[in-house]
């Protein structure tokens, strides 16, 4: 039987593993709103199809499909993926699934952050959101691993760790007011600290620009290994996203990380800028949260990979840079394989594949 536990990861002797790090699987959950995929989520259900079989050359996946979905996900996904029905608001395991923890007895156990659909009535994505916020619990549930209900909202690609005490995030996010706003930056720190058993939290200032994560640091950054940090990069200075990425390099080679290491930079190149087309945007039902208005700048950016047992899955955004990229990545990660899967579905989305994605350490 599985249990809530009432005291803490740190005190317990648990601690958040890097993405590097060996895992046991992969869960995804099945897109499937019609007000956030268009054209009925067929296209993005397509694009989570290849995601999964990509995902699954080097770690097993699990793919969270509505009762409705199911017989039509069993179906066009491979056998090899499993397919389980659960209910969720929409499809981001990355935020809604578990941040696990393991000690060094080969345990590991789920942390469950509060949920409130990337802002809740503030300016969150969408009403309600409590089938999404009860994902973690079940995903613990299922894989038979105790977890810890922690104090705060946050979401999974909010928060980047190295394994060896640093976390990664953005001001933007995590102090926004329509996350933790009775909380102060001490205080937020504090119960990463409790919670994931890191010693220090970098602080970049914003997330990629018009980004309705409201500035996932996921979107802006992965950590290659501890000390060296993926950055995307701008160089035009007429572009919002310039100034952005620029503070956030200040920030990584002015702090040192949790090791005392100097911060090693690697620039990725920042597909487009991508705006969303006046037939992807009809495409979508009208609601409040989630507006798609034809022009607007899509939050595109090849920092949002996933890194699953020596594999890299990177999305495909822009024939100008996608080339270049895999190059990038395949210097940057020696001996592991590098797959592009093409994503804009995920981006009209409002994420990539990082945001669609939740490791499952291995014990
Ligand atoms: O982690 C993410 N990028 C989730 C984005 C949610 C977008 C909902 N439209």
């Amino acid at each position: 039987m599985t249990k809530q536990l009432s005291t803490n990861p740190k005190q317990d002797g648990f601690r958040m593993p890097a993405e590097h790090e060996p895992q046991s699987a992969i869960w995804m959950a099945w897109p499937e709103r019609t007000d956030n995929w268009r054209y009925g989520a067929k296209p993005a259900q397509a694009t989570f199809v290849e995601v999964a079989k990509a995902i699954a050359k080097t770690t097993p996946v699990t793919m969270v499909v509505s009762a409705e979905q199911f017989e039509n996900a069993r179906v066009v996904l491979p056998s090899y993926i499993q397919v389980l029905e659960m209910s969720t608001d929409d499809s981001w395991m990355r935020d809604i699934g578990p941040s696990y923890v393991v000690n060094d007895h080969g345990e590991r156990r789920g942390v469950d952050w509060h949920f409130n659909a990337w802002g809740g009535l503030v300016d969150g994505l969408y009403f309600p959101w409590d089938k999404d916020d009860a994902v973690a619990r079940k995903v613990c549930e299922t894989l038979g691993d105790d977890s810890y209900r922690a104090p705060i909202v946050l979401e999974g690609g909010s928060i980047h760790v190295d394994g060896e005490g640093t976390l990664y995030t953005t001001e933007e996010c995590l102090l926004h007011p329509s996350r933790n706003p009775d909380l102060t930056r001490e205080e937020i720190e504090d119960v990463l600290k409790a919670n994931l058993s890191i010693e220090k939290v970098i602080w970049i200032p914003q997330g990629l620009y018009n980004d309705e994560t409201n500035g996932h640091v996921d979107n802006l950054i992965h950590v290659v290994r501890p000390g060296e940090i993926a950055l995307t990069w701008c160089d035009d200075e007429t572009d919002p996203q310039y100034i952005i990425s620029r503070k956030a390099m200040d920030v990584l080679l002015t702090e040192t990380d949790a090791k005392g290491r100097q911060i090693k930079i690697h620039k990725l190149p920042m597909p487009g800028p991508l705006y969303i087309s006046e037939d992807e945007a009809n495409g979508v039902d009208v609601s409040e949260g989630m507006e798609r208005v034809p022009g607007e700048r899509l939050a595109g950016s090849y920092a949002n990979y996933l890194i699953s047992n020596k594999h890299v899955i990177y999305p495909l955004l822009d024939e100008v840079h996608d080339k270049d990229v895999a190059m990038l990545l395949a210097d940057l990660y020696p001996n592991y394989e590098v797959t592009g899967v093409n994503a804009r579905e995920i981006l009209l989305g409002g994420g990539n594949i990082h945001c669609i994605t939740q490791q499952i350490p291995k014990v």
